[in-house]
């Protein structure tokens, strides 16, 4: 581009130049291009000033770096909102009297895929993807995507879209075809570039391809009636209601395009904007625009190494643990050495990590050939050697510390000298582990979350000797694997099961205290937790923690005792595998009410002189909080995890905490330290050295 063809704007975040007939429009402000104010008026000022342009015919919008506009600036949330509005923006770009190309690559998210709907024309690399996101951070689109996308795409895959918040391949949304009929005349994209091509060249080539033809039109999407399908309403906003579990968003997104679906573009425009303004002021779109800032924040870390590039990893123990890491790992497109102590156990562990590939394949998450190419990955084996090229290993047997030991003491002849050792132990001392090896410093943590090719959570714990270069390694395989990583530190059950063990004991006392099983799980599963903590209990295996507990792998950590689990132990009921635990399981699997279960912790409470209580679904849900709290605040005082809100990232993501609400220490910030204080006071005083007594409120301002 001549520099004599650069136009003058004072923004720092656009620029304009002209190319012939055409006025170029870019948009510059990584890391994603987000619409901030000076983008906003840039794009308006681009727009006038080629307008009033006479050589100019066509104007494109696109941007640099590593994506289009990835929707509104989220930084911008919380403040003022200062002019030009966004959705002024896009009826400016729509109202333009020369046409306006949207030229997409990366991920056009939110207000960015509503500047592009806005636009008269849409080309796109092939490998992009769109996506009206708000709903993941409690908003609905506030810039007409509620109502230009169902003008083109239809109210039925709209509403699938605007309630979901998914991102979508631009391909698969290109075959889209509404009836003849319906003035939605075109597909979403007027042209898709295979992925290599300079897409800034192919847009300009398209347009100028328009400009030859004589065929610039000024496709307004907004003067399109929508397309209105068969649509049993009231049903597809009760699916939805159901399906977001207490968030309000995607029900107020399906009743906006419900509302509006005869309006105008002018008014449905002014319902959105009004609705998408009370959704900005509410506690959930805080709650979940903070959870979207702490998972950001986890991420960052500081290590003074560089992270170690890992193609082969090792994974020993092909059981539901290690098969699932396995999977994980072939998904992301690694090597995969998998090792078992003989040839059934590794024909079993080959076979679980098939029939999860399978099971991908039949839910049309990928397709058979690339199930099979990521499977090509995997090799299997009985020897120990096979694994002396891995770059990482992971062991995944039997949670025994002698075992581990034994494990780690071969692989210390065996690996290279910079392969990085780690554990995925849920509970045992993971410096003790460290001491059978030459170099502790290759030894860290990589604690998954089961099943681990689906569950987002990976706990990377730092040993006293663990290597920057070990830890920068595990955090960027975690990032690989499209993991939500947080670093955390030894001790009992690391940051997350060490909060669920403090928060089952609080549950396990009530129970004895006389709140049944029936009413725990109801009142926190109403409260928003995905499931009950009794139920969680039995399909995990009531023994498992049991048998972590009773091991007391840390002396100085008393991890409390699980009087009622305990009961449910020596009565050889065990959980789900034992078709009963906590509830009993019927043929189906359904968990029914057990009167026995009942009695026998009646029975336990008697014995122990248990004072019966009355409790209310709210004293249930407070006392469980409050323990989370009060540990999390532990934790973070004793340096296991670098932030407050790391907790909540963990709670998130490993323990099925309500998203919308934040995460426990999210919510304990919101009721301040004064309320905490009280709170834990008051527990206190009825339940004795039941609530940590000594937890540093303070620290809540810290992080
Ligand atoms: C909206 O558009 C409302 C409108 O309908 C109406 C308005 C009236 N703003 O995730 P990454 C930052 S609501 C500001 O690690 P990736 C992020 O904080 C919005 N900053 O990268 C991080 O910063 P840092 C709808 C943003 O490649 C950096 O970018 N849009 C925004 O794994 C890299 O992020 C969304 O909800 C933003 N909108 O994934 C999109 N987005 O480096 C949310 C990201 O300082 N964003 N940042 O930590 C995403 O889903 C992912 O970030 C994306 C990139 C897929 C774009």
């Amino acid at each position: 581009m001549n520099e004599s063809n650069k136009t003058q704007i004072s923004n720092t975040q656009i620029s304009l130049e002209k190319n012939a007939q055409i006025g170029l429009i870019t948009i510059d402000y990584p890391p994603v291009n987000a619409l901030s104010q000076m983008v906003r008026q840039g794009i308006v000022d681009g727009v006038e000033q080629f307008e009033n342009d006479d050589d100019i015919k066509v104007i494109i919008i696109r941007c640099k770096s590593k994506t289009f506009v990835a929707g509104a600036d989220i930084k911008e949330f919380g403040k003022p909102p200062t002019a030009p509005f966004l959705p002024d923006v896009v009826n400016r770009i729509e109202a333009s009297n020369k046409p306006i190309i949207a030229s997409m690559f990366g991920t056009s998210l939110g207000g960015g895929f509503e500047v592009a709907l806005a636009c008269h024309y849409r080309v796109a690399l092939e490998n992009s993807k769109v996506g009206l996101p708000e709903v993941n951070l409690g908003l609905i689109p506030g810039a007409g995507g509620t109502q230009r996308l169902p003008r083109i795409v239809g109210a039925k895959k709209a509403l699938e879209m605007v309630t979901s918040g998914k991102h979508y391949s631009a391909t698969a949304l290109n075959e889209i075809q509404l009836p003849q009929d319906s003035d939605s005349h075109r597909f979403l994209f007027d042209a898709l570039f295979t992925s290599d091509k300079d897409l800034d060249q192919a847009t300009i080539d398209f347009v100028q391809g328009l400009i030859d033809s004589n065929s610039l039109q000024l496709n307004r999407v907004g003067e399109n009636t929508i397309n209105q399908e068969d649509i049993d309403w009231d049903a597809e906003i009760k699916k939805v209601s159901k399906k977001a579990r207490g968030k309000l968003a995607p029900t107020v997104a399906a009743k906006v395009l419900f509302e509006t679906r005869d309006l105008s573009i002018a008014d449905g425009m002014n319902y959105e904007r009004a609705e998408f303004l009370k959704l900005r002021e509410s506690e959930q779109s805080a709650a979940l625009r903070f959870a979207f800032g702490a998972e950001k924040k986890a991420a960052k870390t500081n290590f003074s190494a560089e992270p170690l590039a890992v193609n082969k990893v090792g994974i020993i123990g092909g059981g539901n643990m290690g098969s699932g890491i396995a999977t994980a790992f072939l998904s992301s497109g690694f090597s995969v050495q998998l090792i078992e102590q003989n040839q059934q156990a590794l024909d079993a562990g080959v076979s679980k990590i098939k029939a999860n590939f399978e099971s991908n394949v039949k839910r049309g998450r990928m397709t058979s050939a690339a199930a099979q190419n990521l499977l090509a990955n995997l090799s299997s084996a009985t020897d120990y050697q096979t694994l002396s090229d891995c770059e990482l290993v992971i062991e995944a047997v039997f949670e025994d510390i002698e075992v581990k030991k034994s494990l780690f003491t071969q692989l210390d002849k065996i690996c290279r000298d910079d392969c990085v050792l780690a554990t995925n132990t849920s509970y045992l001392d993971i410096n003790e582990i460290a001491s059978v090896i030459s170099n502790p410093s290759q030894m860290i943590g990589m604690h998954f979350f089961s099943p681990a090719n689906i569950m987002k959570l990976l706990e990377v714990v730092r040993a006293e000797k663990s290597s920057e270069q070990a830890l920068a390694t595990a955090m960027a395989v975690g990032k690989r694997l499209k993991k939500v990583s947080v670093l955390v530190g030894v001790c009992f059950g690391f940051a997350g099961n060490r909060m669920y063990t403090r928060y089952g004991r609080e549950i396990q006392q009530m129970l004895l205290e006389g709140a049944s099983i029936e009413q725990i799980d109801r009142a926190m599963t109403a409260w928003g937790m995905a499931m009950g903590p009794l139920a969680v209990q039995d399909l995990s295996g009531i023994d498992i923690g049991h048998n972590a507990r009773s091991a007391q792998p840390f002396p100085d950590y008393d991890p409390g005792y699980f009087r009622a689990a305990a009961v449910m132990v020596e009565n050889q009921r065990l959980g789900r595998k034992t078709g009963q635990g906590f509830y009993r399981y019927d043929e189906n699997g359904k968990p029914q009410s057990d009167p026995q279960a009942a009695a026998l912790i009646q029975e336990k409470a008697q014995e122990l002189k248990v004072e019966q209580k009355t409790f209310t679904d709210e004293d249930i849900v407070e006392r469980a909080l409050l323990a989370l709290t009060s540990e999390g605040l532990k934790l973070f005082a004793e340096g296991i995890v670098q932030r407050l809100s790391d907790i909540d990232v963990i709670w998130l993501h490993g323990y099925g905490f309500p998203r919308h609400k934040g995460g426990p220490m999210y919510q304990a910030r919101q009721m301040g330290a004064t309320k905490l204080t009280e709170a834990l006071k008051q527990l206190q005083a009825k339940n004795g050295e039941l609530i940590w007594p000594d937890v540093d409120v303070s620290l809540l301002q810290e992080n």
